[in-house]
């Protein structure tokens, strides 16, 4: 199939409201959106493995238009259904996904002397061209309802999970590298920010019309650490993928960086290349707006948990939320964090239904 000629796009909302124009509502779409709480998703999952459903095109295409396909215009994106652990992959690791305990690595980097197991040159290419072609099959089954959105891992979150193994309450065998082996931590970042590049511009090229890096381990640093091992390499993607993208003649689509738990960076985070930059639920949208001083759009926030708490608390906090981002636009609604697996499907319906309806109407008044 090829990622030329795609449908035209119904529904270009999203886009419009990332490169800060005035939207008729505020556009909305969820972390994780294609994933556990849907009964179509375990129904899937009951007869394929997690990353063979990544590496099969037409499995990651039904994964991902199947939120779509349920909420219809209640959603104004889609992304691409893959995960942050691909990257490790095609850097040589191998990555598990153990029912109940989730991402595992058997064999971890204990030591930077590790890092030479890792592939010298990686064909990213080769290795990830598996995430290209779901991308480029996706565009054409979306038939333009809503763009589709490419993604990755910070350096600092992939580097994170290479180290510790799987998920960790601590990180503290990563953060050690930090401290103890500052060059060589530099050195695997830059690794990771280099294929990183790569894979941003290939899912361009593939289809993918924005795109988002999910430093999701952001919080666990101290805002020096941040500043020294995560900032810098944030930065250094978002220039030379726009660099590349603009050289091949490529759209330079809109990225957006969430950061998650790093409240005390949000103005090392404006101006560095990210329209969009996403917020978690402990940050106030009118602190946030000060702090970017309004020259970035804002993408949040409402806790996830909101929506075990029934339909009047997300009708409740889902317009307060709304209202405090404001009526000037400038906002993406999504939730604060991915959603969580125990969610009912018609709590979310809620959600996006409240947030269509109040954000039009306050558009209006
Ligand atoms: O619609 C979508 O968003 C689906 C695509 C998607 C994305 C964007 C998946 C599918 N994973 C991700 C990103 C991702 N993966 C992140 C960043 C977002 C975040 O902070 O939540 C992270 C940290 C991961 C790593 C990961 N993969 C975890 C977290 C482990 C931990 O505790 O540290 C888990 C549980 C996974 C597995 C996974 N990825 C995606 C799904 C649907 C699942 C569940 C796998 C299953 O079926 O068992």
């Amino acid at each position: 199939m090829s990622a030329t000629n795609f449908p035209p796009l119904k529904n270009d909302l999203i886009l419009r409201a990332s490169r800060g124009e005035k939207v008729e509502r505020v556009p909305i779409w969820i972390m994780r959106q294609a994933g556990r709480y849907l009964p179509e998703f375990q129904e899937v999952r009951k007869h394929h493995g997690f990353f063979e459903i990544c590496r099969t095109p037409e499995l990651a295409c039904q994964l991902t238009l199947q939120p779509i396909d349920r909420y219809g215009s209640l959603l104004d994106a889609s992304i691409i259904f893959s995960d942050i652990l691909v990257i490790p992959q095609a850097l040589g690791m191998e990555v598990q996904m153990v029912e109940g305990r989730g991402p595992v690595f058997p064999e971890p980097l204990v030591h930077p002397k590790d890092v030479a197991r890792l592939r010298e040159h990686v064909n990213v290419d080769q290795e990830l061209g598996y995430v290209y072609k779901a991308i480029t099959l996706t565009r054409h089954k979306l038939d333009g309802r809503v763009p589709l959105f490419g993604f990755t891992g910070a350096p600092w979150t992939l580097m994170a999970y290479m180290i510790e193994g799987g998920g960790s309450k601590t990180l503290s065998k990563a953060k050690t590298w930090l401290w103890k082996f500052p060059e060589e931590t530099h050195e695997l970042l830059q690794r990771i920010t280099g294929v990183t590049v790569e894979f941003l511009v290939g899912q361009v090229r593939a289809g993918a019309q924005m795109l988002q890096i999910f430093d999701s381990w952001a919080g666990e640093l101290s805002p020096h650490d941040f500043r020294t091992y995560s900032l810098p390499y944030i930065k250094q993607i978002a220039t030379e993928v726009k660099e590349r993208l603009a050289r091949e003649n490529l759209e330079v689509v809109p990225m957006t960086i969430f950061a998650k738990g790093a409240w005390y960076a949000l103005a090392d985070l404006t101006n560095i290349g990210y329209e969009v930059v996403s917020l978690d639920w402990t940050i106030d949208p009118e602190y946030a707006r000060h702090a970017t001083k309004d020259q970035v759009v804002l993408q949040g926030n409402m806790d996830p948990s909101v929506l075990f708490a029934g339909h009047d608390a997300i009708r409740e906090t889902a317009t307060r939320m709304v209202q405090a981002f404001g009526r000037d636009g400038k906002h993406i609604a999504n939730l604060g964090h991915g959603i969580l697996p125990t969610v009912d499907p018609e709590a979310l319906r809620t959600y996006l239904e409240t947030v269509q309806r109040v954000s039009a109407e306050i558009r209006e008044d």
